[in-house]
């Protein structure tokens, strides 16, 4: 290629890679594949290493960061960067939109834009001729900090407006990085041992304030463009703040559109509330939402008290996170013996309610936070979740702060508590023998999911352990109507309901009857997965460890198994080029490789990893060494197989499912169709997917009726799924089928099938 051919290309792939940025980033619409353009971008790299005059100011290439620098410049924002006046409840954000019409001398209603408010760092970022020029920082609104290569960065700001008009248009908004990224950020650091960021906002702020932009390039920062500075340019600017962010939009800047026109303080109010609904479910923080006057003429009219503006308000969420003391730590004992640190802290309300306890979840996370008796702490509630310990404010930490010990007997039954090498779970090993492992344990028996009896909430539980009317599971259906009613809060109505919900619990399924049973890992899915795959109790107590074990090594198929045990035996290779007793296990492995045809080397690691000697090579056949179709069940690892072989082991265990079954509970066989003669079934090579409630047969009962007539359940939908199978109250399964074009068969159309089939 001649340089002015080399020329035209660098122009061509800043062109195009600057496309293919906006449709990833900003339109969410990629029209090429990552490859291809890494591709681009790497030969972009070496046109401009070669012609550094070509690396224009709004070369795509400048988004991996440029030389350190040794310091950040100040910079003067010359229309001051504005805080904002905040509301707390639907009555304040009366008052303001009251005080805007008492100003206006109007009882017209206001229109306002409403705008997540992300919680990031505020940046303003200016544009000459449409060419990214200068970044800075808030600072202290009239004088921020230079951060314009680390601004250059981020994935979905263009460097280049399209259509812009000449002359120079400042933009402010809001930089951040999603809760996804955050968490991945999180676990990088800790794994290089890095500083560990309390929330997303510290982390966006600590990586756009980087001397190294190339550091600041490898975190996934975004921007929210929200407002425009000062602005000048030869032409007519929009005459709302709504038209505004469509301008804006329309050049390229990214624009959060979650972003509402709300025709007055009502439909504001309900914005909100509707907003503080989602917010868990958006992929980004936000503490609140900004409602601004639409009418750019009304908020010139309006104007400014001290640093903000009156026509815009934050209407803030309740806080998520305060800061209060750790009082102590007491450890709770959990159905299967974990223990679980548990703050007790001096109480605050925070995310909308009063916490005085929070989880610390185990001694792992303890030490990484470093978090001591007596500390000020912040505490996070958000939701549903439990609320949690995030982090100690070490310079603020007492003098007699102490360190927490995990107990070396169980605080309830004062058997040893162990702890694993590697493992972050200490577990009380009392078993059945310990109050709390037993109360836990009666607590899940009856839960709606498990065996479904109602009536029998923690406080009649905790008087029956207490009465020793109740040790194992089985002993509530020796209860009597006298028994019940001795105990507080229980009358005749509630005794006569308890009897008959564990009447009714009796006819139940075998997959309810497994996941009630509180296998260590076995969920709901699980225990029905069980069910189906062994059929009965007694062919999953017989199931050993090795038959969840997947068998043979993956990548090894009949004729390569054959041909590495002749290879190695050495009957068929070449004398000068056998292999030898002394052979490392790496060096088998690469022999191996270039010994026997179609052996892959990830196959070969594998196989001396377990073979890792020439004479523990000789000694396996084929068959150990083939990979097998997995007789395993679906979502049983290694770690549950263990579980569940060593629940079967125990004779307190195979007791326990003695005395239910002799209670009286029992559940449908598993139906089983006739198999034709040539061994074939009706439904084979199809995959069915099971969702939602059905009021004729159970889940399991469905997904063994497929299964005996050849067709595989899965848990998962995909395009590779045959039908969904969908009851009432589907939920992202239905959505996903739907959004995949897949087949939907509703409770009578599966009778109809199974009917037919
Ligand atoms: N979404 C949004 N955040 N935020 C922050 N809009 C917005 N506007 C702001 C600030 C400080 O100030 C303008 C009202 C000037």
């Amino acid at each position: 290629m001649s340089a002015a051919d080399k020329k035209t290309r660098a122009l061509e792939l800043q062109e195009k890679l600057t496309r293919y940025n906006r449709q990833y980033h900003i339109d969410d619409n990629p029209e090429i594949p990552d490859a291809e353009y890494d591709q681009f971008f790497r030969e972009l790299q070496h046109l401009e290493a070669e012609f550094p005059e070509l690396q224009t100011a709004d070369s795509p290439t400048l988004k991996v960061g440029a030389a350190p620098l040794d310091r950040f410049e100040k910079v003067d924002h010359r229309m001051p960067m504005l805080s904002l006046g905040n509301a707390f409840g639907e009555d304040e954000l009366k008052d303001f939109d009251k005080r805007l019409k008492d100003r206006l001398k109007t009882s017209a209603a206001i229109e306002y834009v409403a705008e997540p408010k992300l919680d990031g760092l505020a940046v303003s970022l200016v544009y000459i001729d449409g060419l990214f020029t200068q970044g800075a920082t808030r600072g202290d609104g009239s004088t921020g900090e230079d951060i314009t290569p680390n601004l250059r960065t981020l994935r979905n700001l263009p460097l280049q407006l399209s259509g812009a008009p000449r002359g120079r248009i400042e933009v402010r908004g809001e930089v951040f990085l999603d809760k996804k990224s955050f968490a991945r950020l999180n676990r990088e650091q800790e794994k290089n041992n890095a500083k560990v960021f309390v929330n997303p906002r510290n982390a966006a702020a600590g990586s756009l304030r980087l001397l190294d932009s190339t550091i600041t390039a490898s975190r996934p920062l975004r921007i929210y463009i929200y407002s425009i500075g000062l602005v000048e340019v030869d032409a007519e600017l929009p005459s709302s703040h709504w038209d505004t962010l469509k301008w804006l939009s329309d050049m390229g800047l990214p624009i959060n559109d979650a972003s509402a026109r709300c025709g007055d303080v009502e439909t504001s109010q309900a914005y909100y509330e509707k907003i503080l609904r989602q917010r868990d479910a958006l992929d980004y923080e936000i503490d609140g939402v900004v409602f601004k006057v639409n009418r750019l003429d009304l908020q010139a009219e309006l104007g400014f008290v001290s640093r903000a503006p009156r026509w815009a308000i934050a209407y803030k969420f309740p806080a998520q996170e305060m800061t209060t003391r750790l009082l102590a730590v007491d450890f709770q004992v959990g159905r299967t013996g974990a223990l679980t640190p548990v703050a007790r802290l001096e109480p605050v309300f925070v995310g909308g309610a009063m916490v005085s306890n929070a989880t610390l979840h185990n001694m792992d996370e303890i030490e990484r936070k470093g978090i001591m008796i007596g500390d000020n702490v912040i505490v996070r509630r958000a939701g549903d979740v439990i609320p949690e310990v995030v982090s100690a404010i070490e310079s603020a930490r007492p003098a007699d702060a102490r360190l927490i010990a995990m107990p070396e007997q169980c605080p309830v039954c004062g058997s040893a508590v162990e702890r694993l090498s590697g493992v972050a779970v200490a577990k009380c090993t009392g078993g059945f023998n310990c109050a709390a492992q037993r109360r836990e344990a009666l607590k899940h028996f009856v839960s709606r999911k498990a065996m479904n009896i109602d009536g029998l909430g923690e406080k009649i539980i905790d008087q029956l352990l207490e009465r020793k009317l109740v040790t194992w599971p089985s002993d509530l259906y020796s209860l009597t109507r006298e028994q019940l009613l001795d105990l507080d809060l229980v009358k005749d109505k509630k005794a006569d309901n308890v009897l008959q919900a564990l009447e009714d619990s009796k006819q139940t399924s075998l997959g309810r009857f497994l996941f009630a049973l509180g296998i260590p890992e076995v969920g709901e899915t699980t225990a029905e997965q069980l069910a189906t795959h062994f059929g009965s109790i007694d062919n999953l107590h017989e199931a050993t460890l090795d038959y969840f074990i997947p068998k043979g090594i993956s990548g090894i198929g009949n004729v390569t198994a054959q041909a590495i045990i002749e290879a190695v035996g050495g009957s068929t290779v070449d004398k000068a080029r056998e292999l030898t007793t002394d052979y490392t296990a790496e060096q088998i492995s690469e022999w191996l490789v270039q010994n026997v045809s179609g052996l892959k080397a990830v196959a070969a690691r594998k196989l001396v990893a377990r073979y890792p000697t020439l004479e523990s090579l000789r000694q396996v056949d084929a068959n150990a060494i083939r990979s097998q179709p997995s007789p395993t069940v679906e979502g049983v690892g290694e770690i549950m197989a263990a579980h569940i072989v060593n629940f079967f082991s125990s004779h307190d265990n195979l007791q326990e499912i003695d005395r239910l079954i002799k209670a009286g509970i029992s559940w449908p066989d598993i139906a089983s169709v006739e198999e034709p003669e040539d061994g074939t079934k009706p439904l084979d090579g199809n995959t069915y997917v099971i969702t939602g409630k059905f009021s004729g047969l159970s889940r399991d009962e469905i997904s063994a009726a497929l299964q005996s007539r050849g067709a595989r359940v899965t848990g998962s939908v995909s395009k590779n799924t045959t039908a969904l199978v969908c009851g009432e109250a589907a939920g992202s399964k239905l959505t996903k089928a739907n959004a995949l074009g897949l087949t939907i068969i509703d409770e009578a159309e599966l009778e109809k099938m199974l009917s037919e089939n």
